[in-house]
């Protein structure tokens, strides 16, 4: 890194991640969403790199030749390399530039380059694992575009020489950080990891993971479980970044002892939070999608639908990638079994449907899950034509002057036609928990569980379940909803993650006003924690995973859940309205903030002489406000009934105000802060 100073105030921007315009987790997620806030303070100066996938990439990018001169000459000199890309604009809210690489047009150089990785940074490469191989292709790539950029704004003839900023997003995107440092390119680095591959692995087994962290021999764990490389490679990158971050605190910890650096800040993850100009409409929204949820379980359950689907009915569900112990899965579906019971013994009027959307290998829809939507839809159609004819003999009648004799205005015809519609519905077997054959079905964990239980969907069940094993989509003949719409529609979204970084799951639903359940192993769950004085009142339930045993944890969840089923429709649409008030804590409006932080902190770390004397360092100094309690809310529910029914008591009249004026006051703030503290987060913050 050469020592002549930069113009560290109006610095380039490349954030490089596999995620990037290629939708696989939630770093996709994290980029998309965030695009917003950083084009509104980078502009042009921002472009995000990533793979080349032929198949996704026409839907996401538009593209174009790049408009910067120096982009333009390095791309074509790597053309005439052979090497194969895409640039052009992301085709998504804020349009950024985008640069893909094609990692196929340079596998003929795999060997030379996993030779010089093992070479200059010692990390080695075993021939069949082609995630990694595409990793090393990739930063290769990446470290030769930078290279060729760096080299070409800090020529002294160059008119401007702007800093330039690579921030790597994890282990995927991550070989190309010790290539930075080992070629000494002219740029300062930033690499943020969303989780670790040790840390998931290790949680996935029966490890106690946080309380051993100190303990494992890492590399005899990572070699153990065949990772060994991979780790090497996400260890480099953790300590050959300028700086090193994490999405959590929890997370933190476990780069600390896992990856033997602790890292330099936090960037907790937010969403683009998109708000209504009418206060109340994602409660109409709730109410539609709920309409559109009915409709499949009338057709799910015919035959034994025999409940109050309308005022009486909760959905609960858990959505995300199918890691059954790391996602908590299996301590949903055990808390389901007791909620039965509870909901049972109580003699409670209220059903909850559990719905599973978690994608395993399924060959088909099964038979009984279609017929169930198709002799629903038939009744549907019959009823609605019946409708139409008495209607018709009606104004008939009554246009003639003639009495109406109720009797005879179902014709025989329409009478037998019910009477095969409503045969059609009588079944000799329960309303199947799972909607496709599952590949490998006896072996499947959430199967074999509710099996255990006997969560069968019997008619004296209180809690019935719907295990979907695929995401939802708008086109699905059975759940034909897209998941925003689902998750709208529902009433707690429960995810009682074992290990999770952040957690976008409760956090959607946060914006969305929809209640969920999280842990204190999630990063989002801590963070609501820490900034929430009474996070259930705004409907966030915490399950403690961190001081309590499996089975405390368990009932606490249970017990979670059977206090959710006590509510009343009044209370259910309060808490939505204060759920949905916490939306502006996930902005990324907000939550960019960190991002900036740590943006200029590998400046200052890279081009320390490059700052203005008296330019201050950006405030970390922070005065920690917790959001208190709503006025409104009670201590816990509270019971009456004369028929010795318990029924929680209706609170007091909506709280409609904003309920925190202050979160985080900043004592100090820089220019590149002054920028972003447009709009909501200005006010939010003054
Ligand atoms: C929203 C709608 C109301 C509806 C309510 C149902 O608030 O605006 O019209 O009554 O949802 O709430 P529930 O929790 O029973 O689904
Ligand atoms: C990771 O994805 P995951 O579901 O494998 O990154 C996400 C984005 O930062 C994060 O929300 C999640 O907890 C991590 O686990």
């Amino acid at each position: 890194m050469t020592s002549s100073l930069r113009d560290v105030y109006n610095p380039l921007l490349f954030e490089i991640a596999w995620e990037v315009a290629n939708k696989v987790g939630g770093i996709y997620t994290v980029l998309k969403t965030k695009v917003p806030v950083t084009v509104h303070e980078y502009g042009d100066r921002y472009c995000l790199i990533g793979p080349l996938s032929y198949k996704t990439a026409p839907m996401e990018v538009e593209s174009m030749e790049p408009p910067n001169k120096e982009i333009r000459e390095t791309l074509e000199t790597m053309s005439k390399y052979g090497v194969k890309y895409l640039f052009g604009r992301w085709l998504i809210e804020g349009a950024p530039y985008v640069l893909l690489f094609d990692t196929g047009s340079v596998a003929n150089k795999l060997d030379e380059w996993k030779g010089d990785l093992w070479n200059v940074a010692g990390i080695p490469s075993p021939p069949s694992d082609s995630e990694t191989n595409e990793a090393i292709l990739f930063g290769y790539l990446v470290a030769w575009f930078l290279g060729d950029i760096a080299g070409k704004f800090n020529d002294p003839s160059h008119e401007t020489r702007p800093a330039i900023i690579a921030h790597f997003h994890e282990w995927l995107a991550g070989v190309a950080v010790p290539l930075c440092k080992k070629r000494r390119i002219d740029v300062t680095t930033i690499f943020t990891t969303h989780a670790t591959l040790l840390g998931r692995y290790l949680a996935a087994g029966s490890v106690d993971l946080y309380n051993s962290l100190r303990h494992f021999d890492v590399d005899h764990e990572a070699g153990k479980r065949g990772i060994y490389h991979r780790y090497c490679i996400e260890r480099a990158a953790a300590h050959c970044s300028d700086v090193f971050t994490t999405v959590s605190h929890i997370t933190a910890y476990e780069s600390e002892h896992l990856l033997k650096r602790k890292p330099d800040g936090v960037l907790p993850n937010g969403l683009n939070v998109v708000k209504f100009s009418a206060m109340h409409e994602f409660q109409n929204l709730h109410a539609l999608s709920k309409e559109k949820i009915n409709d499949f379980v009338r057709g799910h359950f015919y035959g034994h639908y025999d409940w109050d689907l309308e005022g009486n009915t909760l959905y609960f569900f858990i959505a995300g990638r199918y890691e059954y112990r790391n996602k908590g899965v299996d301590m949903f579906v055990e808390a389901l079994g007791r909620l039965n019971h509870r909901l049972q013994a109580a003699g409670s009027p209220m059903t909850v449907v559990a719905f599973i959307i978690m994608p395993a290998t399924t060959h088909s829809f099964t038979v009984e899950a279609l017929k169930g939507q198709a002799v629903t839809k038939q009744l549907k159609e019959t009823v609605s034509g019946i409708q139409d004819r008495i209607g018709k003999r009606i104004f008939e009648n009554a246009l003639r002057g003639h009495e109406i004799d109720i009797n005879s205005l179902l014709s025989d015809e329409d009478k037998v036609l019910l009477k095969r519609r409503v045969f059609a519905l009588k079944r000799s077997s329960l309303p199947p928990i799972v909607t496709h054959n599952i590949a490998g079905d006896s072996e499947d964990p959430v199967l074999g569980q509710l099996r255990r239980l006997q969560l069968f969907n019997n008619e004296h069940d209180r809690v019935k379940v719907v295990f979907h094993p695929e995401f939802l989509n708008a086109n699905n003949p059975l759940l034909s909803l897209d998941y925003e719409e689902f998750v709208r529609g529902c009433h707690l979204g429960v995810f009682p993650s074992y290990y999770e970084p952040w957690g976008y799951t409760p956090a959607e639903c946060t914006v969305m006003g929809v209640p969920s359940i999280t842990t204190n192993l999630s990063g989002f769950g801590c963070f609501m924690e820490e900034n929430i004085e009474n996070s259930e009142d705004y409907g966030i339930y915490i399950v403690d995973r961190r001081m309590k045993s499996v089975e405390e944890s368990i009932q606490q969840l249970s017990d979670q859940m059977f206090r959710f089923c006590q509510k009343s429709r009044r209370q259910r649409i309060n808490q939505r309205n204060r759920t949905e008030r916490l939306s502006d804590l996930l902005d990324w409006k907000r939550m960019g903030l960190e991002y900036i932080k740590a943006r200029q902190l590998a400046l200052r770390r890279a081009y320390p002489d490059s700052f203005d004397e008296d330019d201050e360092d950006l405030g970390t100094e922070t005065q920690h406000v917790k959001i208190p309690k709503p006025l409104s809310a009670p201590g816990s529910p509270r019971f009456r009934g004369a028929n010795g029914h318990q029924m929680p008591q209706d609170e007091d009249e909506e709280d409609d105000e904003y309920p925190f004026p202050v979160i985080v006051r900043r004592k100090n703030s820089t220019r590149e802060e002054e920028l972003l503290q447009e709009g909501d987060i200005a006010s939010l913050n003054k």
